[in-house]
C-alpha cells in the first residue's frame, strides 16, 4: 500500500465514505496509530524485533528466569494496565460510523454547519449503551438506552448525548449522584447487577415523585427494545437554535429508526439476556456487516419561548416532553450508520461524549439538569481517558482544524512548535486569533434575578405526562407496564417502599394503582399528597406517537431472524420455496437443528443447520417455521428442546408456520386449541409452502401477535 491510499483508505474509515482527504487533520493521525497485524515483524513498544514470544529469558533452560528480560516485563507490564476505569455509567455499550445527511438548508433557524445546505454530510460515530449495568453485564437489562451521536463538523465536534426516552429521572443535577447511587447495585453485597428492581432504586424515586413520568417509560416495553436498531433517541433537554442573525428559538431533537420501533417482552428478555449477553450489540454489529445500514430520520420540535411560557408545563423540566400534537415534528435530515468500529477499545471504549460540546447556531437552555452535564462528562473524561488530552484520541479528535495555547499534560500528541503558547502575542504575528462574530457566541438570553436554590412552579406537577403517558399506550402495553411495576415492586423488600409507590401511582391512574396493587397482595393505598394543589390543565390527555404498538412504522422484514427447524427426513423442496421468498424479502433464515452440520432431506438432499436448538433456543428469533416430513418431526418430537422452543414462540406472540406433519409439534406443544384463532399461526401443507410465504411474511412484519399474550389487563 502506498502512503496515498493509505491516507485515503483511513479517511474513508473515518468519515463512513464522506472524508476530503487532505482537509482532515484526524486522518493523518489515524495513520500513524492504524496497526494492520499482516506482514509486520513482531517488535516491542520501542520498535525492536522480538526474536523469540514465547520463552522467558532464563539462566539455562531449566534455570530462574532474569530480570534483564525487558521483552517479557514490558508485555506483562502493559497487560496489567490493559483496563481504564469503565463509565459510571452507561458502561455497556457499542458504537458505529456513518453519516448525517440534511434534507435541506435549516439556516432560518440555525447557522450550525449541519444544516447549512441541502444535502450536506457530516460525519458521525454514535454509541448505544445501557445505563446502570457494568461493562460485562447484558443487553437485554430493563433499563434506559443511550443513544449519544458525535457530529464531525465543519465547526468542531457537536455531542448530541441522548437516550431513547424523552424525559429524565430528576429535574436538576444535583440530584443525579443520588439516582445513580440508588440505581447501581447496592454497596454492601454489590447486587444485583444491571437492574432496577431493587429496594434501594425504588426507595429513592418512590420519594422523588419527579421521577414518576420516567417510570412510566421505563416499566413501559421501551426499556427492552428488540434491537438498538428499532428504538427512537432522543436530545431530551430543551436546546436552542441560533441563526446568522443570532434570533434564537427553542428546539427539541427527535430520532425515529426507519426500522421501526420494536420491543422484547420481559419473558424474552429475560432468557435472551442468559442464552445471548450480546443480543443487541451483536445485532447492531451483524446488520451493519451485511450492508443493512440502520437509518433514523432526525426530526426537530421547534417554539419560540413566547409559546414556550403559555404551555401548561415549563420546556426547562428535563421530566416533561413537548407532545408532538402541541408542536410537530420537522423532518430535517437523516443518519446512516454504516461501518463498524475497527478495534471496539480504540473507539467505542474512548470515544469520549461531552453535553458541553456544541457548535456555532446551537446553544444550551436554562435547564438546570443540562448545567450539571456541561461540567461532568469533560470531568470524567480525564479521570477515565487519563488526563486533559482526550480530544487527541483519533475517535475524538475533531476534523476541524484545532488551534490554541493550551498545552501539555498527561499523553500529548501534538507537538506545537515555537515559542508562544499565550494570547494577546507579537511574536506569532498574534496567532491564533479569535473568530470574534464567525466564532461560537453564547445566545444574550437577559438574565437579571436574585440567586437562588429552588424550583420554578410548573416543576411542581408530577403526574400530568405520566397519566398522558399511560393512557397513550394500547391494552397489551398498559399491562406490560402494570406487570413491569408488579414484578420490580415484589422484588423489594421493605413493604413501605412498595406502598408508598403504589400510593404515587394512584396519582398516575386508579386502574395502574389497583392492578400493581392486586399484583403485590395489597390493598390500593391512599393517593401520596401532591406537590401542587391546582396545577393548570394539559393541552393534551392523548398523544398516540407516545405509543410503540399504535405507530411501529411499516418496515417489512429486513433482518428479522427466522428459525427453520431441521432434522432428517425433512421435507426439503418446500424449505427451499419458503427460503427463496424470505430471503428475497431481506430476512436472515437460520436452519436450525438438534445439532449443528449437516442432515438429509426426505429425498436424500442435504440441508445443512448452522445453529442448534442446544446454541440458539427459539426466544433469539423473530420467528418459527416448523417443517413438514414425517420422519423430521418424529426426531424433533424426541428432542427435550424442541416443546421449549415453539412454547417460547407461542409465549413471546411470536409469527409461526407449521408445514404438513409438523402441525403435530404444535399439538404435542399444547398450542393446537389456538392454532384456528390466532393470525399469527400459519397452517399448510408442505406442498403449498410457496403459496403461503408472503401470508407468512406478512405475519412476521407484524412484529407480534399480542391477541395472545399471556398477561392481559383483564386476567
Ligand atoms: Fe449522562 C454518560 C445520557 C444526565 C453524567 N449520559 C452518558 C451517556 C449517555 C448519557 C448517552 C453515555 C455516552 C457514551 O456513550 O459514552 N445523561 C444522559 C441523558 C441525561 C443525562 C440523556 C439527561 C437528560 N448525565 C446526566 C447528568 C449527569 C450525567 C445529570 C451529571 C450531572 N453521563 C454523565 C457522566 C457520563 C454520562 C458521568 C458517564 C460516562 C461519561 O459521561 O462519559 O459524565
Amino acid at each position: 500500500m502506498t502512503a496515498s491510499t493509505a491516507t485515503e483508505e483511513s479517511a474513508t474509515a473515518k468519515t463512513g465514505g464522506a472524508a476530503r482527504p487532505g482537509t482532515n487533520p484526524t486522518v493523518a493521525s489515524l495513520e500513524r496509530v492504524r496497526v494492520d497485524a499482516s506482514d509486520r515483524t513482531l517488535t516491542t513498544n520501542q520498535g525492536v524485533p522480538i526474536g523469540d514470544n514465547q520463552n522467558t529469558l532464563k539462566a539455562g533452560l531449566r534455570g530462574p528466569s532474569l530480570l534483564e528480560d525487558f521483552i517479557l516485563r514490558e508485555k506483562v507490564t502493559h497487560f496489567d494496565h490493559e483496563r481504564i476505569p469503565e463509565r459510571i455509567v452507561h458502561a455497556r455499550g457499542s458504537g458505529a460510523h456513518g453519516y448525517f445527511e440534511a434534507y435541506d438548508a435549516l439556516t432560518q433557524y440555525t447557522r450550525a454547519a449541519p444544516f447549512a445546505e441541502k444535502g450536506k454530510i457530516t460525519p458521525v460515530f454514535v454509541r448505544f449503551s445501557t445505563v446502570a449495568g457494568e461493562r460485562g453485564s447484558k443487553d437485554t437489562a430493563r433499563d434506559v438506552r443511550g443513544f449519544a451521536v458525535k457530529f464531525y463538523t465543519d465547526e468542531g465536534n457537536w455531542d448530541l448525548v441522548g437516550n431513547n426516552m424523552p424525559v429524565f429521572f430528576i429535574q436538576d443535577a444535583m440530584k443525579f449522584p443520588d439516582l445513580v447511587h440508588a440505581v447501581k447495585p447496592e454497596p454492601h453485597h454489590a447486587m444485583p447487577q444491571a437492574a432496577s428492581a431493587h429496594d434501594t432504586f425504588w426507595d429513592f424515586v418512590s420519594l422523588m415523585p419527579e421521577s414518576t413520568h420516567m417510570l412510566m417509560w421505563l416499566m413501559s416495553d421501551r426499556a427492552i427494545p428488540r434491537s438498538f436498531r428499532m428504538m427512537q433517541g432522543f436530545g431530551v433537554h430543551t436546546f436552542r437554535l441560533v441563526n446568522a442573525q443570532d434570533e434564537s428559538v427553542f428546539c427539541k431533537f427527535h430520532w425515529k429508526p426507519l426500522q421501526g420501533t420494536h420491543s422484547l417482552v420481559w419473558d424474552e428478555a429475560v432468557k435472551i439476556s442468559g442464552a445471548d449477553p450480546d443480543f443487541h450489540r451483536r445485532d447492531l454489529w451483524e446488520a451493519i456487516e451485511s450492508g443493512e445500514f440502520p437509518e433514523w430520520e432526525l426530526g426537530l420540535q421547534i417554539f419560540t419561548e413566547e409559546q414556550a411560557e403559555g404551555f401548561s408545563f415549563d420546556v426547562l423540566d428535563s421530566t416533561k416532553i413537548v407532545p408532538e400534537e402541541l408542536v410537530p415534528l420537522l423532518p430535517v435530515g437523516r443518519l446512516v450508520l454504516n461501518r463498524n468500529p475497527d478495534n471496539f477499545f480504540a473507539e467505542t471504549e474512548q470515544v469520549a461524549f461531552c453535553a458541553a460540546h456544541i457548535i456555532p447556531g446551537i446553544d444550551f437552555s436554562n435547564d438546570p439538569l443540562l448545567a450539571g452535564r456541561i461540567h461532568s462528562y469533560v470531568d470524567t473524561q480525564i479521570t477515565r481517558l487519563g488526563g486533559p488530552n482526550f480530544h487527541e484520541i483519533p475517535i475524538n479528535s475533531p476534523i476541524a482544524p484545532v488551534q490554541n495555547n493550551q498545552r501539555d499534560g498527561m499523553h500529548r500528541q501534538a507537538l506545537h512548535r515555537g515559542r508562544v503558547s499565550y494570547e494577546p502575542n507579537s511574536l506569532a504575528g498574534g496567532c491564533p486569533f479569535q473568530a470574534g462574530t464567525g466564532g461560537f457566541v453564547s445566545f444574550p438570553a437577559a438574565v437579571a434575578e436574585d440567586k437562588v436554590r429552588g424550583k420554578p412552579e410548573k416543576f411542581a406537577e408530577h403526574y400530568a405526562q405520566a397519566t398522558l403517558f399511560f393512557e397513550s399506550q394500547t391494552a397489551v402495553e398498559k399491562a406490560h407496564i402494570a406487570a413491569a411495576f408488579r414484578f420490580e415492586l415484589s422484588k423489594v423488600g421493605v413493604p413501605a417502599i412498595r406502598e408508598r409507590m403504589v400510593s404515587s401511582l394512584v396519582n398516575v391512574s386508579q386502574e395502574l394503582a389497583a392492578q400493581v396493587a392486586a399484583g403485590l397482595g395489597m390493598a390500593v393505598p391512599a393517593a401520596m399528597p401532591r406537590a401542587i394543589a391546582d396545577p393548570q390543565s394539559p393541552e393534551v390527555t392523548v398523544s398516540p406517537a407516545l405509543s410503540l404498538m399504535a405507530r411501529p412504522g411499516e418496515c417489512g422484514i429486513r433482518t428479522r431472524q427466522i428459525a427453520v427447524l431441521v432434522a432428517d427426513g425433512v421435507h426439503h423442496v418446500s424449505l427451499l420455496a419458503l427460503y427463496n421468498t424470505l430471503t428475497a424479502a431481506g430476512a436472515v433464515v437460520h436452519f436450525v437443528g438438534p445439532r449443528v452440520g449437516m442432515f438429509a432431506g426426505a429425498s436424500g438432499e442435504k440441508i445443512e443447520a448452522d445453529k442448534s436448538m442446544e446454541n440458539a433456543p427459539g426466544f433469539l428469533f423473530d420467528a418459527l417455521v416448523v417443517p413438514d416430513g414425517r420422519e423430521a418431526v418424529q426426531a424433533l418430537a424426541g428432542n427435550g428442546h424442541t416443546m421449549e422452543f415453539i412454547k417460547d414462540m407461542f409465549r413471546h406472540c411470536k409469527a409461526i408456520l407449521a408445514l404438513g406433519a409438523g402441525r403435530e409439534l404444535l399439538e404435542m406443544a399444547g398450542i393446537g386449541p389456538m392454532m384456528d384463532k390466532d393470525e399469527g399461526i400459519l397452517l399448510a401443507d408442505g406442498a403449498d409452502a410457496a403459496q403461503i410465504a408472503q401470508a407468512f411474511v406478512n405475519a412476521v412484519a407484524a412484529h407480534r401477535h399480542p391477541a395472545r399474550d399471556s398477561d392481559p389487563p383483564t386476567k
